[in-house]
C-alpha cells in the first residue's frame, strides 16, 4: 500500500487560533468557496489559511477585476463575495470593485492587508488610510484586531448581507494574522428576516390598489434578492398587472410571461416610461433608485413595497409597505378581490411597440447591435448565464436578452463600471460550473479586462465572450455627437482580438455578418476552451436608439 505524503507543516499564522484561521473559518462557515484577489506580502498568511479551509484562492490579473469576480460570484450564487488585496497599490486598485458591489447592493467582504501595526502610525511607503478611503464606497470599513476578531468578523458579515446589502471592508495589519484571535466561530443569520410586514402612512394602504384601473408593477433588485418571483407572478396574474423589471432584477419575472412589460431604462426606454406615465398606480416592488439612468419624471402615484422605508424619496409614496418583497406581494394577492385590470392582449401590444423601438435603426445586410443580441440569445443553451459590460451594447442587450430565471443575467447597473463583463463571466462559471456562460461586452470594456482571459484559460473555464467591436466608446461618442462635439478620446484603434485570444490561451474568431456569428456560436454548451468572438458591428443603429 502506498504511503500518503506527510501533510505540509502548518505555518504559525495558519495554526489553529490565529486571526487568519478564525477569519478563514468564518468564511467557510458562511459558505464561501472562492476568495478572489491578488497577492502581496501583507496577505500571504491569510491566503494560506483560506487554502487550509478548502476555500480556493483565485488570483485575477489585478485587484479591480478580482473585486468584480467576487461581486459576480455573489450575484450568481446568492451568497457573500470575498476579495483580497495587499496594502497601498493593492487596496487602491480594489476600490472600484468595492464601490461597484456597494452600489449594486451585492454583499461583498473586501479584505486588505496593511503594514505592521508598529509602523502604521508613522510609515509612509505604500501606506494609505484604508478607513478613510473605503468609508464612502462601503457600508462599513473596519479594522480586524485580534483582541476582538470574532466580533469584528461577525459584524462585517452581518452588515454586508443585511438589507440593503453592500460592501464591507476589513483592514488587517500584516502582523495581526498570526496573533491569537479572540473568540470562536458563531455564525450570525445571513439570510433576510422572516416574513413580517410593517406599514407606514395614514389610512388604508390597499385603497389605491383597489381603486387603480391601470396599475403597473415595477420590480427591482430587492425582489430578486428576496426570491419574490413566484409572488410577483401570482399577483400579476391574479390582478392582471403588467410587470416592468429593472436591469439588475432581470429574471425575477419570466420574460416570456404574457404580463412581462419590459426592462426599465434600457433600449426602447421611452416606450417603458410611457407605460409608467399612463399608469394610474406604480407598485414599486423592491425597486432601488440606484438603477435609474433617466430621472424619475412621471407623476403617477406610487405604492412603495421594499425591504427598507422609502428614504430615497425619488418618488413620493403616501404608504410604505416594508418587509421581504415576496411577503408583501403575497399579502397584496391575498387581499385582492377585484377583476384583472389589464388583458393579455393589451400587454402584448405594448411589448410589440417595445420590440419595434428596440429594432429601430437596423440596416438590413449589416451586423447590427440588435442582431448580435438576437443571435447570441438564440444560440445560448437553456440555463446560460449572461454577463454584460457597460456601454451602448449593455443598453441593447439589457432590453432584449430574454431572461427566464433569477440570477441568470449579471448586469452592473449601480456603479455601472466598465471592465465588469469578462471577470464576471469567469466568476459565474466558477460558481456554476454546470452552466454555459456568455459575456456581451464593448471593445472599450473588453480592453480594460482582456488579460483576464488568461485566467479563464488557466482554470479551464470555457466562457464565451462576444465583443461588440466598433472602435468606439460608443455611448460617450453619441453624447458628444448630440451636442456637436468631435469624438475626442472616444475613437480607438481596433485590436486584433483573435491574436489576443490566442495569446491568452483562448480560441478567437472574427465575424462581420450575422451568418458568421451564428456559426461561431454553435456548440456553446459543449465547448472545452474559452472563446473570444470579435463581432465587427455597424454601430449606426445606436444613433436611432439613444
Ligand atoms: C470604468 C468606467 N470608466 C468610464 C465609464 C464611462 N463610460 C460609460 S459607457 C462608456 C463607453 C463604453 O465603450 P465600449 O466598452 O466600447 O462599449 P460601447 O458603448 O461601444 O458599446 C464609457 C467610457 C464607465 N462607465 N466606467
Ligand atoms: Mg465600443
Amino acid at each position: 500500500m502506498t504511503q500518503l505524503p506527510e501533510p505540509a507543516p502548518v505555518p504559525e499564522s495558519a495554526a489553529p487560533g490565529s486571526t487568519a484561521v478564525l477569519l478563514a473559518g468564518y468564511l467557510r462557515a458562511a459558505g464561501v468557496r472562492h476568495v478572489f484577489g491578488y497577492p502581496g506580502e501583507s496577505v500571504i498568511d491569510v491566503m494560506e489559511a483560506v487554502g487550509h479551509q478548502g476555500i480556493a484562492m483565485v488570483s485575477a490579473v489585478r485587484e479591480a477585476t478580482a473585486a468584480f469576480m467576487a461581486e459576480a460570484a455573489a450575484m450568481t450564487g446568492g451568497g457573500l463575495g470575498v476579495c483580497l488585496s495587499t496594502l497601498g497599490p493593492g487596496s487602491t486598485a480594489l476600490l472600484n470593485g468595492v464601490a461597484a458591489a456597494n452600489l449594486d447592493r451585492v454583499p461583498l467582504l473586501a479584505i486588505s492587508g496593511q503594514i505592521e501595526s508598529s509602523r502604521e502610525p508613522f510609515f509612509t511607503h505604500q501606506v494609505v488610510d484604508h478607513g478613510r478611503m473605503f468609508a464612502p464606497v462601503s457600508k462599513l470599513a473596519l479594522r480586524l484586531e485580534p483582541a476582538c476578531a470574532d466580533i469584528v468578523i461577525r459584524k462585517a458579515l452581518r452588515t454586508a448581507v443585511a438589507e440593503r446589502p453592500g460592501a464591507v471592508h476589513l483592514t488587517v495589519n500584516a502582523d495581526a494574522w498570526a496573533e491569537p484571535a479572540a473568540g470562536e466561530i458563531r455564525l450570525p443569520p445571513l439570510t433576510p428576516a422572516a416574513a413580517a410586514v410593517e406599514i407606514y402612512g395614514e389610512g388604508d394602504p390597499l385603497r389605491p390598489l383597489a381603486a387603480a384601473r391601470r396599475p403597473v408593477l415595477l420590480a427591482g433588485i430587492a425582489a430578486l434578492r428576496g426570491a419574490a418571483g413566484p409572488e410577483l407572478v401570482r399577483l400579476a396574474e391574479q390582478a392582471g398587472i403588467p410587470v416592468v423589471v429593472s436591469p439588475m432584477a432581470k429574471g425575477v419575472f419570466p420574460e416570456d410571461h404574457p404580463y412581462f412589460a419590459g426592462v426599465l431604462d434600457m433600449a426602447g426606454y421611452r416606450v417603458v416610461w410611457d407605460l409608467l406615465a399612463e399608469a394610474d398606480l406604480i407598485l414599486a416592488a423592491g425597486f432601488d433608485p440606484v438603477e435609474l439612468i433617466s430621472p424619475w419624471s412621471v407623476r403617477t402615484p406610487v405604492l412603495h413595497l421594499d425591504t427598507v422605508p422609502n428614504t430615497d424619496q425619488v418618488y413620493a409614496s403616501a404608504h410604505e409597505l416594508v418587509g421581504p418583497v415576496g411577503a408583501l406581494l403575497g399579502w397584496l394577492s391575498a387581499q385582492w378581490t377585484g377583476e384583472p385590470r389589464w388583458d393579455e392582449a393589451a400587454v402584448a401590444a405594448h411589448r410589440d411597440r417595445l420590440r419595434a423601438a428596440w429594432l429601430a435603426g437596423r440596416t438590413e445586410g449589416r451586423l447590427n447591435p440588435s442582431d448580435v443580441v438576437t443571435i447570441a440569445r438564440a444560440a445560448a443553451p437553456a440555463g446560460t448565464i449572461l454577463a454584460t459590460d457597460v456601454g451602448s451594447h449593455k443598453i441593447m442587450a439589457g432590453q432584449a436578452w430574454l431572461a427566464t430565471e433569477p440570477r441568470s443575467v449579471l448586469i452592473p447597473n449601480g456603479l455601472s463600471a466598465m471592465g465588469f463583463g469578462v471577470p464576471a463571466a469567469i466568476a459565474a462559471r466558477l460558481t456554476r460550473p454546470d452552466r454555459p456562460v456568455l459575456a456581451l461586452v464593448g471593445d472599450g470594456g473588453f480592453a480594460m479586462a482582456a488579460t483576464e482571459m488568461r485566467i479563464a484559460s488557466s482554470l479551464g473555464l470555457p466562457v464565451t465572450v462576444v465583443v461588440f467591436a466598433d472602435n468606439s466608446l460608443n455611448r460617450i461618442e453619441l453624447r458628444q455627437q448630440s451636442v456637436g462635439y468631435p469624438p475626442t478620446a472616444t475613437r480607438m484603434d481596433g485590436m486584433d482580438l483573435v491574436a489576443l485570444a490566442e495569446a491568452t490561451g483562448c480560441d478567437g474568431v472574427r465575424v462581420d455578418t450575422p451568418a458568421a456569428l451564428e456559426k461561431a456560436l454553435t456548440g456553446l454548451a459543449t465547448r472545452a476552451r474559452p472563446l473570444v468572438i470579435e463581432a465587427r458591428i455597424d454601430p449606426t443603429q445606436y444613433e436611432t436608439q439613444f
